[in-house]
C-alpha cells in the first residue's frame, strides 16, 4: 500500500495510521469512504467468507445475519480498563492498570495482530456532522463486521475527513479481533481471541480494544468513546455524556417538551424511547431522538441542549415484538444487521417473544432448533443494528446540530419493592442524590430478595473516571444553570404481595411522562412525601385506563423500614469513594434519613 493512498491531508492522522500499520502489520490498509457501494462490497465479501448470511431479499431486504463465536457474545466488563495516570482518578468502580504497565502489554498483543488481514480506517462522527456538540473519532479495525456496523451506528466515511480538515481533533481508536492469519492460514467466520482487553486512556483520550468482535467491545464509537472517553472530556469541558435516551413529547396543541432518561439494562429503554401513547392520549405523540446515549451541553441561554451522538440502534432483540415495541419492529424492515438471532427456514430472522415460534429454525449457534429444544433459538444478548432514520417515530429535530432543549431528567430502576411509580426530587442536588442511589434487582434471581445492584446514573460500567468526581460534576453543573431541568425517579416494576406487576407499563407509562412534563412546565400539582414530590391520583390523566385510587395508593406508598434499609445500604456503597465522595451526597443521605425517621410506618398519599 502506498502511503499517499490516504484521502486526507491531516498529517497527524496519516502518521498515526502509518505507525499503527507498522505495529499491527496488516496485508493492506483500506480507507473507508462510507459509500453504499463500499458497504455492499464488504457485506458481499463477508457472505463469501461465511461471516454473514444474506437474508431473504423479499422478507428482509438488504439485511444480514451474523453468528458470533459462542464465547464472544457480550461486553467484557472484567477486562475493561480505565488507565488514568493515577489509580484514584479511575475510582473504585473501574478496573485500573498503570499505563506504564498497560502500554507495553498492549504493544505486545498488537504487534503483528493484523497479519493476513486488512486494516480498515474508519473515520466517524459522533453526532451530526459539524455540530458544535459532536466529536470525531477514527477507528482502525481488522474486522469488516465492525466496519459495516460502524457505518450504521455512526456518520462514517469521507465526509468526516472533510470536517476533520488538515488539523481537526479526533479520538484514536485501535481495534483488533486478535487473530492474525500467518502464512496463508485459512480464516474462520468469527475470528476472536480468548485474551481480551478493552482499554481507555482518559488523559490522552485513546481507546485500544483487543480480542473481541462483539458489540460494545468492537464498535468503539458507542460505549468506549461516547460514554467512557466522552464522560472524561465532558468533566474537563463542562458538559455531560450520559447513558440516556432522549424523547420529545408533543401535546395536541403541537407543543413539544424533551426529556432525557437513564435506566440500567433490562428496563426497556428502547421501548420507552419509542413509546406509542395509549388510548385516551389522542393527539399526543412521542418523538424519538435517541435510545441509548445523550451528549448534553449548557447553552448560552442557561438551558441544556442534547444530541444523540449515534446514528443507529444496537438493540437487544429478544423480547422486542409488535406488542412491546412496534416502532422498533418497523425500524428493522430493511438494511439491518442481526447478530446471534435465529434463522428461519424462509431466510428471515426470529427471536424469543418476537412472535409465535417457528416449527423449525437454525439457532444462534447454527444448529437445528424447534420449540421443543431446551436452549433458546436466539442468544439472550442477540442484537439488531438498525439505521435510526428508519424509526417511524424519529424526531424531525434528531439531527439538529444545536440539539434539543432538555426540560427534565428521569432516572429509573427495576425494583419489585419499596419504590413508588414516580416521584420528583425536591431540587437539583436532591435529584443528583436520587440518581446516584439508583439501582436494579438482578432479574435471574430464583427466590427470595434479589439484591439491589447499585448503578448510579446507569453509568456504573460507563463512567470513564472516578464516579465521586462525576457526582461532583453534576452538582456543580446544576448550580450554573439558570433554569435547571426537573429531576424524577420512576419504577415501572413494583410488584404486589402476590408477585404481580402493579403497573401495566409500556404505553401506559405515557401517563407518568405527562405528569413529569406538566411538572417541568409548572402545570401540575404534587404532594410532598418523605422521599420526594408525588402526583395524587387526580394529578394523573386516566382517560382510557381503569386504575382506581386504591391501586394507585398502594403503587405510591412509601414503606418506612424498606426505604430506611435502602438509605443505610447506600452508606456502604458511598464509603468506597472515601475522600472523593462529595460532602453533598452524604448531606442528602442524612436529610433523607431524617425525613423517613419522622414519617409514618407506611406513608400514603392523602385520601
Ligand atoms: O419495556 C418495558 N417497559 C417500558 C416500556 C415503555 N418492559 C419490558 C421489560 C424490560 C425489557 C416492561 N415490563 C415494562 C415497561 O414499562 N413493565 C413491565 C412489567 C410488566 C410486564 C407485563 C405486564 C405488565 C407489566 N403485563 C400485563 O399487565 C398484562
Ligand atoms: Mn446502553
Amino acid at each position: 500500500m502506498h502511503p499517499d493512498s490516504s484521502p486526507t491531508n491531516h498529517e497527524k492522522l496519516k502518521k498515526w495510521v502509518d505507525e499503527m500499520a507498522a505495529l499491527t502489520k496488516p496485508d493492506q490498509v483500506y480507507w473507508c469512504d462510507g459509500s453504499q457501494e463500499e458497504y455492499d462490497r464488504l457485506c458481499g465479501e463477508m457472505v463469501t467468507a461465511g461471516t454473514l448470511i444474506k437474508l431473504n431479499e423479499q422478507k428482509r431486504p438488504g439485511s444480514y445475519l451474523a453468528r458470533s463465536h459462542p464465547s464472544d457474545v457480550a461486553r467484557v466488563e472484567d477486562q475493561t480498563y480505565i488507565c488514568s495516570e493515577k489509580e484514584i482518578d479511575a475510582g473504585p468502580t473501574n478496573n485500573w492498570m498503570d499505563p506504564a504497565k498497560m502500554r507495553p502489554l498492549l504493544s505486545g498483543l498488537f504487534d503483528g495482530c493484523m497479519k493476513g488481514r486488512t486494516m480498515y480506517v474508519v473515520p466517524f462522527s459522533m453526532g451530526p456532522l459539524g455540530s458544535p456538540i459532536a466529536h470525531i473519532g477514527v477507528q482502525l479495525t481488522d474486522s469488516a463486521y465492525a466496519t459495516v456496523n460502524m457505518r450504521i451506528m455512526t456518520r462514517m466515511g469521507s465526509k468526516v475527513l472533510d470536517v476533520l480538515g488538515a488539523d481537526g481533533e479526533f479520538v484514536p481508536c485501535v481495534h483488533s479481533v486478535g487473530a492474525p492469519l500467518n502464512d496463508g492460514q485459512a480464516d474462520v467466520p468469527w475470528p476472536c481471541n480468548d485474551t481480551k482487553y478493552i482499554v481507555h486512556y482518559p488523559d490522552s483520550r485513546e481507546i485500544w480494544s483487543f480480542g473481541s468482535g462483539y458489540g460494545g467491545n468492537a464498535l468503539l464509537g458507542k460505549k468506549c468513546f461516547a460514554l467512557r472517553i466522552a464522560s472524561a472530556m465532558a468533566h474537563d469541558e463542562g458538559w455531560l455524556a450520559e447513558h440516556m435516551l432522549i424523547v420529545g413529547l408533543e401535546n395536541p396543541s403541537g407543543e413539544k417538551t424533551y426529556v432525557a432518561a437513564a435506566f440500567p439494562s433490562a428496563c426497556g429503554k428502547t421501548n420507552l424511547a419509542m413509546l406509542i401513547p395509549p388510548k385516551g392520549f389522542e393527539g399526543w405523540k412521542v418523538w424519538t431522538v435517541g435510545d441509548d446515549i445523550a451528549w448534553i451541553k449548557p447553552n448560552s441561554d442557561g438551558t441544556l441542549r442534547a444530541i444523540n451522538p449515534e446514528a443507529g440502534y444496537f438493540g437487544v432483540a429478544p423480547g422486542t415484538s409488535n406488542e412491546t415495541n412496534p416502532s422498533a419492529m418497523k425500524s428493522l424492515y430493511k438494511d439491518c444487521i442481526f447478530t446471534n438471532v435465529a434463522l428461519t427456514d424462509d431466510g428471515d430472522i426470529w427471536w424469543e417473544d418476537m412472535s409465535e415460534p417457528p416449527a423449525h429454525a437454525i439457532d444462534w449457534k447454527g444448529n437445528d432448533w424447534t420449540p421443543d429444544s431446551d436452549t433458546p433459538a436466539a442468544h439472550p444478548n442477540a442484537r439488531f443494528t438498525a439505521p435510526a432514520s428508519q424509526c417511524p417515530s424519529i424526531d424531525p429535530d434528531w439531527e439538529n446540530p444545536e440539539g434539543v432543549p432538555i426540560s427534565a431528567f428521569i432516572f429509573g430502576g427495576r425494583l419489585s419493592k419499596t419504590f413508588p411509580l414516580v416521584y420528583q426530587a425536591f431540587d437539583w442536588n436532591h435529584g443528583v442524590y436520587l440518581a446516584a442511589t439508583m439501582g436494579s434487582e438482578a432479574t435471574a434471581a430464583a427466590v427470595g430478595q434479589a439484591a439491589i445492584r447499585r448503578d448510579p446514573f446507569a453509568m456504573l460500567p460507563f463512567c470513564g473516571y472516578n464516579m465521586g468526581d462525576y457526582w461532583n460534576h453534576w452538582f456543580k453543573l446544576g448550580q450554573n444553570l439558570k433554569n435547571p431541568p426537573a429531576i424524577f425517579r420512576v419504577n415501572w416494576f413494583r410488584k404486589d404481595k402476590n408477585g404481580k406487576f402493579m403497573w401495566p407499563g409500556f404505553g401506559q407509562n405515557m401517563r407518568v411522562l405527562k405528569w413529569i412534563i406538566d411538572r417541568a412546565n409548572g402545570n401540575a400539582n404534587a404532594v410532598e412525601s418523605p422521599i420526594g414530590m408525588m402526583p395524587a391520583h387526580t394529578d394523573i390523566t386516566w382517560d382510557g385506563l381503569q386504575y382506581d385510587n386504591d391501586h394507585f395508593h398502594h403503587l405510591m406508598e412509601v414503606d418506612r423500614a424498606g426505604a430506611m434499609g435502602d438509605v443505610e445500604e447506600q452508606a456502604e456503597f458511598f464509603a468506597k469513594f472515601s475522600d472523593r465522595l462529595p460532602a453533598e451526597i452524604e448531606k442528602q443521605r442524612t436529610n433523607q434519613s431524617d425525613r423517613l425517621a419522622s414519617a409514618p410506618e407506611i406513608w400514603e398519599l392523602p385520601k
